[in-house]
């Protein structure tokens, strides 16, 4: 078994294996290393400027010549300048999560990008397949961050049946038992993001992977539930005084004054205790530092034995 799926074509990497564009945690430093350990790494654009975004850009070229990822967070206010600047680059790849990014597919598509949107429902895969998106990301609940309302176990193979596009499985997986459960579920590749910010190559802060490596099963909560934007992210002081307010019955503006900054003070400064410490009910499966090829290594490794074992067995 070697491994490969129709992605590996697709995308020009070795490995069916994506890593998450997580905002201001996937930077050129992790994107890059991903990619050179055959999988495809994702620079997370989140809420930056296109200015900022030009640099990761750059470094990620000068790190690695094989092809790596955009994700395009498109509630961030700089959307439409960063869309420019992945046009003007020619990113191999776009990845987009958090709405609909019909708007921008003519101009990928005319630079040759691949576009590949993060998907959490039925309906939005239908719409999008017709406007030719490349592979879509079913992204379940157990992901990190901003997330939709269905389990991966149950999302994946609805879309694998809706699509006739390849289907990458996202949210909850984290070893090769999970990898082997998504190509199970019908999915051709999978995406993981809390899994890889134990890679040394991550420059998350060291308080923010401690938590990770340190997390229980039940330590992540959704908060902003009642803003319409759910976000898992691990249990601290912030989420006790967030989820007060929610059930006090704060105002959108309220809870989003309270969340302002929130993310960058975790993963940058190290600010666990006040900040958003996004992270997906993986967390607990995530228990060391590795670099980014050993992770790669051991998902193949893995998830091979467990296919084999099923052979065998079943
Ligand atoms: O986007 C993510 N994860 C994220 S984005 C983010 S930054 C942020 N911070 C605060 C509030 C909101 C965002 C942190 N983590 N994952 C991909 C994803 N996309 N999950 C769910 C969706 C999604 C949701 C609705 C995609 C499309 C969508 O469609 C809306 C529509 O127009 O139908």
């Amino acid at each position: 078994m070697d491994f490969r799926s129709v992605l590996c074509d697709l995308l020009g990497i070795e490995y069916p294996i994506l890593q998450g564009g997580m905002a201001w945690v996937a930077t050129a430093e992790l994107a890059a290393a991903v990619s050179e350990a055959g999988g495809l790494g994702i620079i997370g654009a989140g809420n930056a400027p296109a200015s900022i975004l030009e640099q990761e850009i750059k470094k990620a070229k000068k790190l690695t010549s094989r092809p790596f990822g955009v994700n395009i967070m498109l509630l961030s206010p700089y959307v439409e300048e960063v869309v420019d600047l992945l046009c003007q680059e020619e990113v191999a790849v776009v990845t987009t999560g958090a709405g609909n990014p019909g708007k921008y597919m003519e101009r990928f598509q005319a630079k040759g990008m691949k576009v590949i949107p993060v998907v959490s429902s039925v309906a939005l895969a239908k719409r999008l397949a017709r406007l030719g998106v490349d592979a879509m990301i079913a992204e379940g609940m157990e992901a990190g961050g901003h997330i939709g309302e269905l389990t991966t176990m149950v999302l994946v193979p609805q879309i694998v049946d809706a699509v006739d596009v390849p289907v990458i499985a996202a949210g909850g997986i984290a070893d090769g038992r999970g990898v082997a459960a998504a190509l199970a579920l019908g999915a051709a590749g999978v995406q993981l993001g809390t899994r890889f910010i134990s890679a040394y190559e991550c420059t998350a802060h060291e308080h923010y992977k401690d938590m990770i490596l340190k997390a229980k099963d039940r330590d992540t909560v959704v908060t902003g539930l009642s803003t319409g934007h759910p976000v898992r992210v691990l249990r601290n002081k912030l989420t006790r005084e967030y989820l007060r307010l929610e059930k006090e019955g704060a105002t959108i503006e309220q809870l989003s004054e309270m969340g302002a900054g929130r993310l960058a003070a975790a993963v940058r400064h190290g600010d666990v205790t006040n900040g958003s410490v996004m992270a997906g009910q993986s967390a607990a499966l995530v228990t060391k530092e590795e670099s980014a090829q050993d992770i790669i290594n051991d998902l193949i490794q893995k998830t091979k034995s467990v296919i084999s074992y099923l052979t065998e067995n079943f």
